[in-house]
């Protein structure tokens, strides 16, 4: 490894920075120095918090320079600019390498002392990057792949609504700078076969191609030949010499004109200019130390004291921070130049609102089934709600991961998104359902899309990694999970779902819903979708269930995440709480109670999240105070103390399922309407 020839002579702003798109390459001294800052603030931060991860800003700076400086296209006075170019750090371990971008190119909030305050209490500048923390990250990432497979959907919102809207106002790349970790995670296959697949040719991955992860050179564990994997994928991609400006220019200048997504490879050295940690896993995760850091400062040339950025650099960085202005003035002109109508549809859609109508689409439809009850599944209910919904609300954007005809989750006017169709609005994930859920949480973070899926249940744990960022992130993304229990049958125990209502109940942030009905079903859509700031799954059944709500009520019940949905007959003796299926096999007991002359209550639980949150008096209402509790779930009892205690009875499921026929099924599982009465009875 030799460190670049670098002067400590102060170079002056030269030609400026082009408008980016344009290339004109900047002075190699000039480079190397504003390539050295980043390199000295992340080897000065991270030693003094004592602790992050010095090795990729330092070896990935070159690339970094490159793409901000020439490429680009920000506008640091409004870090949420609709048409701004999308950057991920897909390896958030780096995230001093995006904390020092955002220092050096003028982003207000980013001060020297958020950056000397690297990994502490209540700073902009947290261990991992974190969209909700620091205006100009895009997304939270640390979770290896996850920034990768987010950036896909991103792209996808991209060119969904550059179709829907207009070139004129949406026209943005998605770069991603992703490290070895991210190629190795599975996560990655699904991203990258999906963004082949649809031709996004405004992604571009820049990968820093370092050979070395956590426990040494990547031979111990790697051997893929990463070019042509993604180039089986159906990307564009090549390899650079990742330390020379030059040929990275030259790599991205080709990618613009790319009619497919582009990977270059950039060979970098982790923790360049290091002298004797250059090169080696030791400078991954671990503050240098003083006497390498000296060794760094000399071998690079730079000479500052700690935090110090010589005001030649810093300007030309701030030059650098400017070049977007111009373009986003443009931009604003355009949209003043949209037709009214259109342009407060696009505003409305990056700013999340929901239409109007979308309350009218669930008030008429609750009508209709009070109408004409239905014995139905609620994924066939949710079916008909989004048919309604849908046409509402056209953010949404659908789809599944390969279940399509069994999570009903494609409305008879949606067609298929294809490279040659990105304005239409179901998308076939393919069997990738991490992918699906991490390419979500990218379109709701790009803004103007509200992303819906399918899957089974039982396949929650495929995508979980997603959900828990998306709840962290506070983002609207909504999983439609259909065959939510044993009900769903001969499938047996690998597709029945026992653990999973529970577990993702335990994800904070999160609403899972488990709707009674058509009628809750339409409700609890329109909860979901009024959940602006997180995530929802939607735990749907594959079998009939008979509409128990059948008097038209314009108020949402589902609401406040738990409701009598039948009153005992006079002083409750027993209540019986029940979610999704098993309410009518609640409603069923009480009959079987009635006739021993007890008297019980049905408490409807279609979010327990939300019954949880309650304001104690309204929970305390909800749960009433008869002398006994039963509650009746398919699945495990984790989560159900909160609400009959620990005396309390439960019917549900304490180990996994199996293949037979749902009747037979719920008989030999126990539970039953019998079942249930007993439960009470026995409590008495
Ligand atoms: C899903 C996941 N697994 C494990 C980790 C812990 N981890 C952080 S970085 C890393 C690998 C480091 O190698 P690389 O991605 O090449 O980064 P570099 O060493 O080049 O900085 C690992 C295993 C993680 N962040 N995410």
């Amino acid at each position: 490894m030799t460190p670049p020839k670098s002067s400590l002579a102060a170079v002056e702003p030269s030609a400026d920075f082009p408008d980016q798109g344009t290339m004109s390459a900047t002075p190699r001294i000039q480079h190397d120095r504003m390539a050295n800052a980043i390199r000295a603030l992340a080897m000065d931060a991270v030693e003094q918090a004592k602790s992050g991860h010095p090795g990729l800003p330092m070896g990935a700076a070159d690339v970094a320079t490159v793409l901000f400086t020439r490429f680009l296209k920000f506008d640091p006075a409004d870090p949420a600019w609709p048409d701004r170019d999308r950057f991920v750090l897909s390896a958030g371990h780096g995230s001093m390498l995006i904390y020092a971008l955002l220092h050096l190119l003028g982003y207000e909030a980013m001060t020297i002392d958020e950056i000397k305050r690297f990994r502490q209490l209540g700073s902009l500048t947290p261990g991992h990057p974190e969209n909700f923390i620091t205006p100009g990250v895009e997304t939270t990432t640390g979770p290896l792949g996850q920034g990768l497979a987010n950036a896909v959907g991103m792209a996808i919102a991209e060119a969904h609504l550059a179709a829907t809207f207009g070139n004129d106002v949406v026209d943005h790349r998605t770069y991603v700078l992703a490290s070895d970790g991210d190629l190795m995670e599975g996560i990655s296959q699904e991203a990258i076969a999906l963004a082949g697949h649809l031709k996004l040719n405004k992604l571009i991955v820049l990968f820093d191609d370092n050979g070395i992860s956590i426990d040494g050179p990547l031979s111990l564990a790697d051997s893929v030949d990463q070019v042509k994997r993604f180039e089986s994928a159906g990307w564009q991609a090549s390899r650079v010499d990742g330390h020379d400006p030059e040929a990275i220019a030259a790599a991205l200048e080709a990618a613009q004109k790319s009619d497919r997504p582009v990977m270059i490879a950039c060979r970098t050295t982790i923790g360049f200019g290091a002298p004797t940690k250059a090169g080696k896993s030791s400078s991954h995760g671990s503050p240098l130390g003083a006497e390498e850091i000296a060794g760094a400062r000399k071998a690079l040339g730079w000479s500052e004291a700690p935090f110090e950025v010589p005001a030649d650099v810093r300007d030309f960085w701030r030059t650098a921070g400017k070049r977007g202005q111009a373009k986003h003035a443009a931009w604003s002109q355009r949209l003043q130049g949209l037709a009214a109508d259109k342009r407060a549809d696009f505003e409305g859609r990056i700013a999340g609102k929901l239409p109007a109508a979308l309350a009218d689409a669930v008030s008429s439809l609750k009508q209709q089934l009070a109408a004409a009850p239905q014995e139905i599944a609620s994924r066939i209910a949710s079916e008909r709600a989004l048919e309604a919904i849908t046409a509402a609300v056209p953010a949404m954007v659908g789809g599944s991961a390969d279940l399509t005809g069994s999570n009903n989750t494609r409305t008879k006017a949606m067609k298929a998104m294809s490279a040659s169709d990105y304005a239409a609005r179901f998308i076939h994930y393919g069997v990738r359902e991490h992918g699906m859920a991490a390419a979500m949480n990218g379109m709701t973070l790009h803004g103007g899309i509200i992303p819906y899926s399918g899957t089974f249940l039982a396949f929650a744990d495929y995508c979980r990694p997603a959900i828990r960022l998306a709840a962290l992130m506070e983002q609207r993304v909504i999983h439609v999970m259909t065959h939510d229990s044993i009900g769903l049958g001969e499938d047996g125990p690998t597709h029945q779902p026992v653990e999973h209502v529970a577990s993702l109940r335990a994800i904070p942030n999160l609403l899972v819903f488990r709707p009674c009905d058509a009628v809750e079903t339409a409700e609890c859509w329109q909860l979901a979708l009024e959940a602006h700031d997180r995530p929802s799954v939607l735990a749907l059944t594959r079998q009939n269930l008979p509409q128990l709500r059948r008097e038209f009520n314009d108020t949402n019940l589902c609401a406040g995440g738990a409701y009598e949905i039948v009153p005992a007959e006079g002083r409750a003796q027993v209540s019986l709480f029940a979610s999704g299926s098993e309410v009518a096999i609640a409603v069923e007991a009480r009959k079987l109670l009635s006739e021993r002359g007890v008297l019980a209550r049905v408490v409807s639980v279609p979010c327990l999240d939300l019954l949880m949150e309650a304001p104690e008096r309204t929970r305390r209402a909800v749960i009433g105070s008869a002398p006994v509790n039963v509650a009746v779930e398919a699945g495990i009892r984790q989560g159900w103390d909160a609400i009959v205690g620990s005396d309390g009875a439960f019917v549900g499921m304490t180990g996994f399922g199996a293949s037979a026929p749902v009747k037979d099924l719920y008989k030999h599982f126990g539970i039953t309407p019998q079942a249930v009465a007993d439960a009470a009875l026995s409590k008495l």
